[in-house]
């Protein structure tokens, strides 16, 4: 029953993430005495509440969101950034004539710094918060129900296991 084509879904991955579904493979004992020992591919990812989602008083609503899904907060710590860290956690977009601004909102409170984990968590939390346009974030995603803005969007997540891996580093050391 079980076919090879069930774990072809890792095809297109990158190696870090077949690595990681490989170590961590669904195991089952075949549930003969009914029970269930199935051990789930974990992923780790970085989120992060951005200033405006912590002045409007939406970090509770966002967590639930987060909870609901079915992911657990690992760790979190609210945080104050500087520019040095948001160079380097930006540095894809420092050359844009937008990157002042983006310096100038993320320093402008503080942040709620978490590692959310879960199965297949660091593209599922890319869902949950959706597009970064604004406009093309969908309703039922986070960024499509709260924000009106693409500056001021609410949440950060991380954009593949690469990422994942070096800002909670940079952000958890
Ligand atoms: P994401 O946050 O969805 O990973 P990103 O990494 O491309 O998106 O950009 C980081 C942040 O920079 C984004 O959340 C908001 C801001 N930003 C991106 N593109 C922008 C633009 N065209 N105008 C203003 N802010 C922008
Ligand atoms: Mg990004």
């Amino acid at each position: 029953m079980e076919r090879g084509s069930r774990h072809g879904i890792s095809r297109g991955r990158s190696d870090a993430a077949s690595a990681e579904t490989a170590k961590n493979r669904k195991r089952s004992n075949g549930g003969s005495r009914g029970e269930r020992t199935t051990i789930m591919a974990t992923e780790r990812t970085y989120i992060m509440l951005k200033p405006d989602c912590i002045r409007r008083g939406l970090a509770g609503e966002v967590i639930a969101r987060i909870e609901r899904k079915g992911y657990r907060l690992a760790d979190a710590k609210m945080m104050t950034l500087d520019e040095p860290i948001l160079r380097e956690h930006y540095a894809h977009l420092k050359d844009e004539p937008f990157f002042p601004d983006i310096v100038e909102y993320m320093t402008s409170g503080p942040v709620l710094a978490m590692i959310v984990e879960g199965e297949n968590a660091i593209r599922g939390m890319r869902i949950l918060m959706g597009a970064t346009r604004f406009e093309d974030a969908e309703a039922g995603t986070i960024r499509g129900d709260f924000a009106a803005s693409t500056r001021y969007n609410l949440i950060h997540g991380s954009d593949s296991p690469e990422s994942a891996e070096a800002e909670i580093r940079r952000f958890f050391g």
